[in-house]
Formats: C-alpha cells, sequence, structure tokens
C-alpha cells in the first residue's frame, strides 16, 4: 500500500500536468455524457405527452364521429355493433376497440383487441376516472405486445367504448431520437472543444509573443507581475555565477573545466578561426609542428585544451593535409591530444580573395587607424561569403545539439553567426572580434557595410575588447541597420534576435606553461646577450611583432634614434631586439612595410654604429614561443608601440615573463592592454620626444619602482587571466542558452 501511494506520489510529480489533463479531459467527457442524457430524459417524456395527447384527440374524433351509430346498434347486440367497433379501428394506430357494459360486461370487440383487459377492470377505472367531465378515461400500460394506450369513452345508455393504441412505435422513436441526441451532443461538445483549443492557442501564441517582447524591451503593464518574476528567476540564474566576478580564487584550467561542468553540464564548444593553432610543416628535418605567432591562439589555444571541443581553421601548412585524417581531423596539442582541430582547406582563389583581399586589405585596415586606405574589391566579397559559408557548415556538421555553442573568431567570419543561426536557430554564438571596432562614420565607408554588421548580428553576445569598441559597435548598427538599440543593457534586437553587445579583455594563460623550460631571467639575460655579442653592463630593449603596419614599429625604431640623440649616455650601451614575424607577405602594403623597416634600421645604425657596437638588431623571422619569452626576460624593457590595437598580448606576456620583478613596459596609450596595465609607461607612439623620453625613464628607473610596477600588473594578469575571459563570456553563454531552454518550455508548455 505505501509502495504503491509512493509510487502515484512519484508519477504525480514527475507526470503532474499530463495526469491533471487527462483527469481534466475524463471529468469533462463524464459531464457532457450526463447532460446529454438528461437532455434526452426530458426530450423524451415531452414527446411522448405530445404523442398520447395526439392519440387522444385521434381517438375522441373516432368515437364522436361513431356514437350515433355505437348508440344505434348497442342494444341490438348485433353484429353491426362489432361492424361499427372495426369501422372505428381502421386509423392504422387504433390496434383495437371493445364495447363494455357499466357492468363490466364485453358486448363486442374487434380482434385484436387485447385479451387480457377485462371490461370488468377498465369499467372500475372509468368510474374512478376524473378525466374531462368525468366521461372519459386514458391509461398508458406495457403488455407483452408492446405499450398499449387506452382511451374510453362513455357512450349512453349504460356503457363505454375502449380504443386501444399500439404505442410500441414511440418506443423506437424515443430509441432513434436518443441515439441522435446523444450524436448531436458529443458532435456539438468535439466542435466546442475544438473551438476552445484554437481560441487558447492563439491567446497562447499572443500572450507568449507579448511575453517575449516584454522580455526583451518596454514591458507592459499587464506584464509587469509577470515580467518581473521571470527577471528574478534570470536574476538568480545569474547569480548562478558566483565565483565568476567576485571569487577570490584565481581562474586557472580546472576552474574554467568546473565552470563548464557546472553551467554548461560539460558540452563541448565549437570554436571557429581563420589561424589553426598547430601548423605542421615541411623542413630540411623533417616534418615539425609550429606555432604561429597569433594574439587569437595564444589566447583561445589554454582555452580549448581547458574545455576540450572543436577547433575549426584553415589548414595552413605544408604537411598539414598528410598529418590530418581524411576529413582533415586531428587530435591536438601533439602528446597531449586534448581537443580536435578540424582543417578545411582553401583554394589559392578562396584565399586571395578571403584571407589576403577582403579580411586583410579591407578589414584588417578599415578597423586601425593607421592610415592605410581598405581596399575593397567585390571578387574578394564573393570569396569572402562563399568561405564564411564554407566555414559556418562545417560548425553544423560538427554540432551534437541543436542548442550548442559556438565560438566564432574575428574579422574573418563576419557572416558566420547570421548563417550559423539560419541553420541553429537555438544555437548560442558567442563572437569575439579581435581587433578595433572603428567609429561609425569610418566604419560607413565599406560597401557591405549591411550585410556585415547584418551577419554579425545573428550572434547571441558580441565580444570586444574595450567599452570604447563595444560603443563604436552599437553606433555603426544605430548608423546603418534597421534594428532597436537597448542601451541599458547594451544590446541590439532586430528581427526578435537579441544580440548581447560586452566588453570581454582579453588575456594570456596564467601561468603560462610555454615558460616551462625556459631559464630563469639571469639565464635568459646571459644566453641573449651572448648571442647579440652585447657587453657586460650593456642595456637591452626588446619589441615582439608580427611584421604589421599597425604595430608601429617604424615609430618605435624613430624614438630609439631620438633617445640616442636626447641622451647620449646611452650610445653604446643601449641595444634595441626587434623580433618581427614576417606576416601577410603577398600583400604589397606589407612588402612595403618590410623595405621601410629594413632601410631605417640600416639609417638609425649607419647613424650611432661605432666600434662593434649596433643600436637596433633586427630578427625578421619566426620565432618560437620559449625564444620569445627567453627575450622577454633578458630585456630591461619592452617597447609595444601599436598605433592600434585591439589588445596587444606581448605586453601582458612581457608582464608574465618577469617573474624576477624587474623590467619597464613602455606602452602605447592606443593599446586594449593600456586600460588594463596602467602601471607600464604609457606613451604616445606618435609622439617622438615623449616616447624617447619614457624609453630614458625605463632604462634608469630603480629596481624597488620596476618591483612595485610589475608586481601591481602581475597581480592583474594572474587575475583576469585568459580563462577569466573566456568564463565569463562561456557563463553568459550558459545563462542565455538556459533562458532560451526556459522560454522553450513555457511554449511547449502552453502550446501542450
Ligand atoms: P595580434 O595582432 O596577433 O592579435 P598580439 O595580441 O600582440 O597581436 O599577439 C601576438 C602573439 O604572437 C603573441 O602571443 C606574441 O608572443 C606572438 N608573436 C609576436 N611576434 C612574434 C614573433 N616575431 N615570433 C613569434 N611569435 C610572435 C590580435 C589583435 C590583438 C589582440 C589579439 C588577441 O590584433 O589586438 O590582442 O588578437 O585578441
Amino acid at each position: 500500500m505505501t509502495e504503491a501511494l509512493t509510487f502515484l506520489r512519484r508519477a504525480t510529480a514527475r507526470h503532474g500536468p499530463w495526469i491533471h489533463k487527462i483527469l481534466g479531459g475524463a471529468l469533462m467527457l463524464l459531464a457532457l455524457g450526463l447532460l446529454s442524457l438528461g437532455a434526452h430524459r426530458v426530450l423524451a417524456a415531452t414527446t411522448r405527452r405530445w404523442f398520447e395527447r395526439d392519440v387522444e384527440l385521434r381517438a375522441n374524433l373516432a368515437v364522436t364521429s361513431a356514437r350515433r351509430g355505437l348508440q344505434r346498434h348497442w342494444t341490438s347486440q348485433d353484429a353491426t355493433l362489432l361492424a361499427t367497433l372495426e369501422d372505428i379501428t381502421r386509423d392504422e394506430r387504433i390496434l383495437g376497440a371493445a364495447a363494455c357494459t357499466v357492468d363490466g360486461e364485453r358486448l363486442a370487440a374487434t380482434e385484436q383487441f387485447p385479451q387480457p383487459l377485462s371490461c370488468g377492470a377498465l369499467a372500475e377505472r372509468l368510474r374512478t376516472s376524473t378525466g374531462e367531465g368525468g366521461d372519459r378515461w386514458s391509461a398508458t400500460m406495457d403488455l407483452h405486445r408492446g405499450t398499449i394506450h387506452l382511451y374510453a369513452v362513455a357512450i349512453s345508455p349504460g356503457g363505454f367504448v375502449v380504443l386501444a393504441h399500439d404505442l410500441s412505435f414511440l418506443a423506437r422513436r424515443e430509441q432513434t431520437t436518443g441515439r441522435m441526441a446523444l450524436a448531436a451532443f458529443v458532435l456539438l461538445a468535439l466542435a466546442a472543444s475544438l473551438l476552445t483549443t484554437i481560441a487558447s492557442r492563439l491567446a497562447w501564441l499572443g500572450w507568449n509573443s507579448q511575453l517575449r517582447l516584454a522580455l526583451v524591451g518596454p514591458t507592459p503593464r499587464e506584464f509587469e507581475p509577470l515580467v518581473r518574476d521571470l527577471r528574478a528567476l534570470v536574476g538568480d540564474l545569474a547569480r548562478d555565477r558566483v565565483g565568476v566576478e567576485d571569487s577570490a580564487t584565481v581562474w586557472s584550467p580546472e576552474r574554467l573545466r568546473e565552470v563548464l561542468r557546472t553551467h554548461l553540464e560539460g558540452e563541448r564548444v565549437i570554436l571557429v578561426a581563420n589561424r589553426e593553432p598547430y601548423i605542421h610543416e615541411h623542413t630540411p628535418e623533417g616534418v615539425r609542428v609550429l606555432h604561429p605567432a597569433s594574439g587569437l591562439v595564444t589566447a583561445l589555444e589554454p582555452v580549448l585544451r581547458a574545455c576540450s571541443g572543436v577547433w575549426i581553421a584553415n589548414g595552413s601548412g605544408s604537411a598539414d593535409r598528410e598529418t590530418s585524417d581524411p576529413q582533415g581531423r586531428i587530435r591536438v596539442p601533439p602528446g597531449e591530444e586534448s581537443f580536435s582541430l578540424r582543417r578545411l582547406w582553401l583554394s589559392a582563389e578562396e584565399e586571395t580573395g578571403f584571407y589576403y583581399g577582403l579580411s586583410n586589405e579591407g578589414l584588417w585596415p578599415l578597423c586601425h587607424a593607421a592610415d592605410t586606405r581598405p581596399q575593397f574589391r567585390q571578387e574578394d566579397w564573393v570569396q569572402y561569403v562563399a568561405v564564411n559559408q564554407k566555414f559556418a557548415d562545417a560548425v553544423c556538421s560538427e554540432i551534437e545539439r541543436e542548442d550548442a555553442i559556438v565560438l566564432v573568431q574575428d574579422y574573418h567570419f563576419a557572416l558566420c553567426p547570421k548563417m550559423i543561426r539560419a541553420r541553429l536557430p537555438r544555437a548560442t554564438i558567442l563572437t569575439f572580434w579581435h581587433i578595433p571596432w572603428p567609429s561609425a562614420e569610418r566604419f560607413g565607408i565599406a560597401p557591405w557595410r549591411e550585410e556585415i554588421l547584418d551577419g554579425l548580428l545573428g550572434s547571441s553576445i558580441m565580444g570586444f575588447h574595450t567599452r570604447q569598441h563595444c560603443n563604436n559597435f552599437v553606433d555603426s548598427v544605430d548608423a546603418f541597420l534597421e534594428a532597436r538599440i537597448d542601451r541599458e543593457s547594451s544590446a541590439v534586437v532586430q528581427r526578435g534576435q537579441r544580440t548581447l553587445v560586452r566588453p570581454y579583455p582579453i588575456s594570456i594563460e596564467w601561468p603560462v606553461h610555454r615558460l616551462d623550460g625556459v631559464p630563469a631571467a639571469p639565464l635568459c639575460r646571459r644566453q641573449v646577450f651572448e648571442e647579440l655579442g652585447l657587453a657586460q653592463g650593456s642595456l637591452l630593449g626588446v619589441g615582439i611583432d608580427r611584421l604589421d603596419y599597425t604595430k608601429g614599429i617604424e615609430e618605435r625604431l624613430s624614438a630609439v634614434d631620438q633617445l640616442l640623440e636626447r641622451h647620449p649616455e646611452f650610445r653604446g650601451r643601449f641595444t634595441f631586439a626587434q623580433l618581427a614575424a614576417p606576416s601577410r607577405t603577398r600583400i604589397e602594403r606589407y612588402r612595403a612595410l618590410n623595405d621601410r623597416i629594413e632601410d631605417l634600421v640600416q639609417s638609425i645604425n649607419d647613424r650611432w654604429e661605432r666600434s662593434g657596437w649596433r643600436p637596433i638588431v633586427l630578427l625578421r623571422r619566426h620565432h618560437e614561443p620559449p625564444e620569445v619569452f627567453r627575450y622577454l626576460r633578458a630585456a630591461d624593457l619592452c617597447y609595444v608601440s601599436s598605433l592600434h590595437d585591439g589588445m596587444n598580448l606581448v605586453a601582458k606576456e612581457f608582464v608574465a615573463a618577469r617573474d624576477d620583478e624587474r623590467g619597464v613596459l613602455v606602452l602605447s596609450q592606443f593599446t586594449g592592454a593600456s586600460r588594463e596595465l596602467t602601471e607600464a609607461l604609457i606613451v604616445n607612439p606618435y609622439d617622438l620626444p615623449q616616447a624617447s623620453a619614457a624609453l630614458a625613464r625605463a632604462l634608469v628607473m630603480p629596481v624597488v619602482e620596476q618591483r612595485d610596477r610589475l608586481r601591481s600588473m602581475r597581480a592583474l594578469v594572474a587575475d583576469r587571466n585568459v580563462y577569466r575571459w573566456a568564463g565569463r563570456m562561456l557563463v553568459e553563454a550558459a545563462q542565455l542558452q538556459k533562458r532560451g531552454r526556459l522560454l522553450g518550455r513555457l511554449s511547449e508548455a502552453g502550446g501542450g
């Protein structure tokens, strides 16, 4: 018994809504059944009364018209009385007739008159009858032949005539009308419930869309209490962020994994980026794995290692095809194999139009204020659209659930979010724009500005490094699209799709696993000094970049030139090593930059060179991460002089590398990093006197001040590391995913 009760309780808890619906339906049917039964009864009684009355009228008419004949033959008691009775019974409904005396003697009766009826009993009934004027009487009785209606009329002298009507046809009619009434009621009930369902469904849909609008926009008064409750619920979900914003615990791969387990139930993420994190290249020594010089890769590779998933990228290495399976898949990192890399292959035409053309000659200069004109070519746009579609298709082929979480990376894939959304309406798409977003006015020069904005608004979240870039993006949407801007919650709503616009300053991993195996600072310094042939007591500055015009390498070298001019004490003592990874070398603008830098280095060195000392060393090649960190550890200062940079991770890498708390960061005010690393010496790279003064100050900065500044910046980078960056974005994505599921369930509940 207890078990049965427990079972019932559990079943009710789990299937409560369904049980309620079934019980409600059964009760409604029962009520309708009872109603139609009652109605049938009332109908049958009424029609019976009508028929009886009709029968009585006809009987009365028959007797009245035959009365004279009856009276005439009453006393003759011959066959004529019977013949008169038979005349009366010609009416098909009259079964039979009998003539009786008031003493109960039967004078005559037609053949069909029911035998069991005796004239004595009938005479008795007539005597006690209170019928019309006391001379007539009627009754209905069931005999073995069926229902009989008797109608007796007094006939003088001293007798009465009884007419028996067959009413069994009434019972048949009652049955038929009963069945028809029942059918009519059932049909009526079905039609009524169908109409009610349609009406309630329409009302629900209306309510639901009102509710959605209320959730994303201004709330109509009647929805206010409900929206308050829902917002409270969403607020509760937001509190699930526990530890995302406020916790004192440092973000680590473990913590990010934990967040993914709790918030995303361990779901794998699908990331799409142009650059792959591992490039397989043929070299004279065999196939080698290279780590590209890319801020995006630096930031995201540790994230994917922590949360697993799939990284979809363009396979650009000469040995990429032979190291992946036929679908372009390979488990990485080599030896650790914690996530999948899926390589897509681009034709030469696609690479030219999509990568070099629209991405790097169009969008890159459009977004960076570095005085390079964007080139927009129609044929590049065609390739850009096609390659975006190719990557969007690959994303859709990798997902395991309709509400998957997809991370779209950077300006190469502005159209992907909308393309993915078209096929996966319930996906949570997180797009991160790694470079600055220009002012609306500048963005407006792009011929496909509407298409680009429209494509990006397929995202659930649009992320930028700084609030300024977010504002520029929202202003561009405002200027060129028909969309509603919700400035209070920093969101854009277009065709019912809401895109949150958020600043998420990117960072590096902490601790930096690429520092494993890199010698301590004093040894790095010795090694690098040896490699560069620097005398003991020399001072070393470093610059580390992709060879790109936005990085301000020319301004940097010119600042070194000015330093030597203004501060003779550093001549012969200070060397600046510029590590420059060749980048986008097929583009003329980059080749020209390369030539100009070579010439500039040459002219500065020519100007200051003396007895084996050259102020500038240009190392123009790709360096693997351990080498980069060796230089960062060896230097007295690192100068990051970008003319415009989304974030700039080299600045953060320098801070991370200096666990000896020595060295000075000189940082351009035009980097996203300058908003966070305020203890650096912040400069305007165009202002050469100011920049060279900062270099001079860095070179004489007391050790204690170096330590204090580095300590503060190291604490900040450790705290705001890339796991926190990814954690905050993914938790926000998980909130949206939960909210989507909640609204989905609300809709289902209303529809079901
Ligand atoms: P990038 O323009 O690539 O990134 P950045 O953030 O500085 O710029 O990252 C460069 C990365 O490449 C660093 O990890 C650095 O160590 C490495 N690197 C640089 N020069 C190298 C060299 N010569 N050899 C080897 N490695 C080298 C874009 C945006 C940035 C944004 C990042 C991340 O332009 O503004 O910070 O994405 O979002």
